[in-house]
């Protein structure tokens, strides 16, 4: 395989840091020794230190939800990258569609984003998704090419394979709805495509791609198995250890 097959879970905005520890002891007892794939959870960012110390010992990296773009100054309730760095985190979440959604998150915002991560010896974890209508209307492939490229405007090709790709059809978030594995590793293929047009066929295979959107023990085996989609992006079966665990096993 030319690149990582990463498992990553997305707590949105779940769990005290004392329910980060418990997740923690309950994880611990059924947690595999997972060769096969790198393993992380993105937490709220009051959870980060907890996060840090408890996954530890589990070979769980700790991950960020959200980042803002400015390396510091006057913008109250924000928090930058090398705050993030600081505190161990590897991996942070950008543009995911709820910040697009709820928080005015644009194309724009995110490249910067993505700049930010990039420069703070982090890995970002990009998300691309199309709406129901725009699935309807016959424009995934032109939407998520127009994402992935705005997302990446500016990024040289040796950073690029700090960056993680998550397609997230936005009918699949926390609807419990699943894209069809063919369906989802049909865009995972176009979005390699677009890496490629970019960046070349080398870079192209080494960059991870993320199914996310209710991705559960039941369904991760076979989304899995489509040649482009090399990990997920876990939201609600992240929360309960033991079916994290199922999933980091359906990766194997
Ligand atoms: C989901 O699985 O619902 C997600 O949004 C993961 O990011």
């Amino acid at each position: 395989r030319y690149r990582k097959t990463v498992i990553a879970g997305n707590w949105k905005m779940n769990m005290t840091a004392t329910e980060t520890k418990k997740f923690a002891e309950e994880l611990k007892k059924i947690m595999p020794r997972a060769k096969w794939c790198d393993t992380l959870i993105c937490v709220p960012a009051c959870n980060i230190q907890t996060a840090a110390k408890a996954f530890k010992d589990l070979r769980i990296s700790v991950g960020a939800e959200n980042v803002y773009f400015e390396e510091k100054g006057a913008y109250t309730g924000e928090i930058s990258a090398d705050m993030l760095k600081d505190l161990g985190v590897k991996y942070v979440i950008v543009g995911h569609s709820e910040r697009r959604q709820y928080f005015c998150e644009t194309d724009t915002t995110v490249n910067k984003k993505v700049h930010a991560v990039l420069n703070a010896g982090m890995n970002p974890i990009i998300c691309v998704g199309e709406s129901l209508e725009q699935r309807e209307t016959g424009i995934t492939d032109e939407w998520i090419a127009l994402q992935v490229k705005s997302a990446l405007y500016g990024v040289p090709a040796d950073k690029l394979r700090r960056c993680i790709i998550a397609y997230e059809p936005i009918w699949a978030i926390g609807t419990g709805k699943t894209a069809t594995a063919e369906q989802a590793g049909e865009v995972c293929t176009n979005i390699r495509a677009t890496i490629r047009s970019l960046y070349g066929a080398r870079v192209a295979r080494s960059v991870t791609i993320q199914y996310g959107g209710s991705m559960n023990p039941k369904n991760a085996a076979e989304l899995l198995a489509q040649p482009d989609i090399d990990g997920g992006l876990i939201g609600g079966a992240a929360l309960k250890p033991d079916q994290f665990v199922d999933i980091i096993n359906a990766a194997n």
